[in-house]
């Protein structure tokens, strides 16, 4: 099939044991694109979508229209922020390789996502996470032990042991249930905005699927929804150029940028350096102050690669050379922001390892507070009863008959 002389049959650029080759990927300098006012005409800003929007150069000095002029203190908190995510990725990923918890999925190299783009959008927006958005229930504060907790599956697991691990929620915080059936949350998304402008709210959505869950068809019923009816959204794509053991090309990324899926509708794209923390805050800012002054949705492409295993249960070095990531081309979003705040002089190299040092400390502290609450081997455990709550608000009767059977099991009368 790979000879077929009509179809094109997508290959990665290279195999375990290749030279990695990412000459595919079209960049654009930092600070070349021009930054339009956010009510500018859809069919007028359509380049967005095809360039890439860089606000870090090479020697780590912010560059051009895109610069949001963040203060000092709000890029130490991002940075703070994106160690925090890579910090707590690795000790879940560690408890998980002893068998701790059953399950796990790292950020690695896609921390620059999740903090920006929280960072652009106001505490009553509602955010539909994917299962790599992590550092959306960091920098909202859903507290580390609850997180740890949820993997757990312990007595104080947020999602009362019903979900798989990582699968957070935080409705105080109005960040949704991460779901595992990929891209259903686009849908839920637009629905919660055309919601929002409903009731005359202020408030805006946005959601976040991969470059793979573009292929599904939530994402284009999604798009569609929200061009019709002008929802005020952000509709993302991370582009990590993986989807499990499938590169990119799969999901239709060597034909036009993941950015470009919304022009047909009218839905204006914007391609971003996703490892840059200024480019993707300010791009989003710009998104959702168009979304909240009535300009509709935006669709952002957030150009970045994953730096570990797909999850815990994906072996990378199958499918993939080994230094790929070394050679991406947008380096590590962690060390660009660093480097930025060293050549700022806001930084340097002893307060990052001081600042690593005590934000292993503090997950250290939370590891130990979470598995006081249970594992999956010690106890305290969850009360199987609680299967029974929560999904009837007046229960049936077959499901009252099993528990029935429970609790005679147990030795309890019903
Ligand atoms: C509807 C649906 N189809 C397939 C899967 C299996 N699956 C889980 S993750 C994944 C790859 C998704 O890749 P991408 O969207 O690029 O996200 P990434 O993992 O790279 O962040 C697939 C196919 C699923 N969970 N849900
Ligand atoms: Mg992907």
């Amino acid at each position: 099939m790979t000879n077929n002389p009509k179809l094109h049959i997508p290959q990665p650029a290279a195999r375990p044991g290749e030279v990695p080759d990412f000459s595919y990927l079209d960049l654009s300098d930092a600070g070349a694109v021009f930054r339009p006012p956010t009510n500018a005409r859809a069919a007028e800003i359509e380049n967005l979508a095809l360039e890439m929007v860089r606000v870090l150069d090479d020697d780590h000095v912010a560059q051009g229209p895109w610069n949001p002029d963040l203060d000092k203190d709000t890029l130490l908190e991002a940075l703070r922020l994106m160690v925090l995510t890579r910090v707590y990725d690795d000790r879940m990923q560690r408890v998980q390789r002893q068998g701790k918890i059953t399950f796990y999925m790292q950020a690695l190299g896609e921390e620059a996502v999740s903090i920006g783009q929280g960072l652009a959008f106001e505490p009553g927006d509602m955010l539909f996470p994917a299962y790599r958005n992590q550092g959306l229930y960091i920098m909202r504060e859903t507290g580390l032990v609850e997180m740890m907790c949820q993997c757990l599956s312990n007595s104080r697991d947020m999602c009362k042991g019903r979900q798989m691990p990582i699968f957070y929620q935080n409705k105080k915080k109005n960040l949704f249930t991460i779901s595992g059936n990929l891209a259903t949350q686009y849908p839920q998304a637009v629905g919660w905005a055309m919601g929002s402008a409903i009731k005359g709210e202020d408030h805006i959505a946005a959601s976040w699927v991969g470059d793979g869950s573009t292929a599904e068809a939530d994402f284009h019923y999604a798009l569609t929804f929200a061009a019709v009816y002008n929802a005020p959204v952000v509709l993302n794509v991370i582009n990590n150029q993986w989807a499990i053991s499938t590169f990119q090309g799969f999901a239709g990324g060597e034909r036009r940028p993941f950015a470009a899926r919304g022009l047909g509708l009218g839905i204006p794209g914007i391609r971003v350096d996703g490892n840059d923390l200024l480019a993707v805050y300010a791009t989003t800012r710009w998104a959702a102050d168009r979304a909240r002054q009535g300009g509709g949705p935006t669709l952002i492409e957030l150009v970045t690669y994953r730096g570990g295993a797909h999850s815990t249960s994906d072996d990378p070095t199958r499918y993939r050379p080994k230094d790929e990531w070394e050679a991406f081309p947008l380096g590590d979003p962690v060390n660009r922001l660093k480097q930025h705040l060293i050549k700022l002089g806001h930084w340097s190299d002893e307060q990052q390892t001081k600042l690593e040092e005590e934000l292993r400390n503090t997950v250290n502290e939370a590891w130990k507070e979470a598995v006081s609450f249970g594992t999956l081997t010690e106890p305290p455990f969850l009360d199987v009863e609680l299967m029974f709550e929560d999904v009837f608000a007046e229960m049936p009767e077959h499901l009252k008959l099993q528990r029935n059977k429970l609790l005679d099991l147990r030795g309890e009368k019903s």
